[in-house]
């Protein structure tokens, strides 16, 4: 009789095209960022802050993954660049295959950095592979100092921490030292920025490490 195929692994199965992705990816010479941080965090305001200050220096393009809507993927078409849209339904995370269904609508011959900006969800994303270069954590100062060591998969995994929304600092009890203090604890040596898209502060510093990262690339 016939062997009946089982898929046994559903991460097993996402692992196999994220490798497809990479593969793709590293062969038209991207680099990708998988952005992850909770709901309202700024991710997408981190790319409408990011977008403007590549232009002329790194061509980007943007995969937006929400479980519903296009408005972010607005928000990013706003500035010209081209940006694909997933929406997830009741999924918390952006599947690989998505991510290599979504690669065909992008001009990859003309792209050096593709920024992927996930579901708003601390956890799920954080162990799975898409097929990225690497993952950034985003946080802000609203979610409290105490993420770091309550959440650890994300901030162990990523290659950098932006700590967003410090212009509200004194509006709130966050405390700084506590936060890098829990963050150095899971993840000594990853590089910190505290930014603030609302007015800008800290922007330009993230932004020269990622044109840096992707020149060493
Ligand atoms: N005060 C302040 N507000 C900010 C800052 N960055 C973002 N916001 C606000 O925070 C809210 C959420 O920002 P988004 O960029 O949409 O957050 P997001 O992480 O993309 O959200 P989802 O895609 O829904 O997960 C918006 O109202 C922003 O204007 C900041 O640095 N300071
Ligand atoms: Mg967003």
């Amino acid at each position: 009789m016939a062997k009946i195929p089982v898929l046994q692994n559903i991460l097993e199965a996402n692992e196999a095209i994220a490798g497809q992705v990479r593969q793709r990816l590293e062969r038209a010479g991207i680099i990708a960022y998988n952005f992850i941080g909770a709901p309202g965090a700024g991710k997408t305001s981190l790319l409408e802050q990011t977008l403007p200050r590549l232009r002329d220096r790194l061509p980007a393009a943007v995969i937006e993954a929400d479980c519903a809507t296009a408005r972010d993927a607005e928000r990013i078409k706003a500035f010209g660049v081209e940006v694909v849209q997933i929406n997830t339904g009741s999924g918390c995370h952006v599947p690989a295959h998505l991510v290599l269904l979504a690669l065909d609508s992008l001009p990859l011959e003309r792209i050096r950095l593709l920024a992927i900006e996930n579901v708003g969800n601390l956890i799920c994303p954080a162990e799975l592979d898409i097929g990225e270069s690497g993952k950034i954590a985003v946080i802000s100062v609203t979610e409290g100092d105490d993420k770091p060591q309550k959440y650890p998969m994300l901030f162990r995994q990523c290659c950098a921490v932006v700590l967003n929304k410090v212009d509200l600092i004194p509006h709130t009890d966050f405390r700084r030292e506590r936060f890098e203090n829990d963050l150095r604890a899971v993840n000594a040596g990853v590089p910190l920025f505290g930014i603030s898209c609302r007015t800008g502060e800290g922007v330009d510093a993230w932004v020269e490490w990622l044109i840096g990262q992707t020149a060493r690339e």
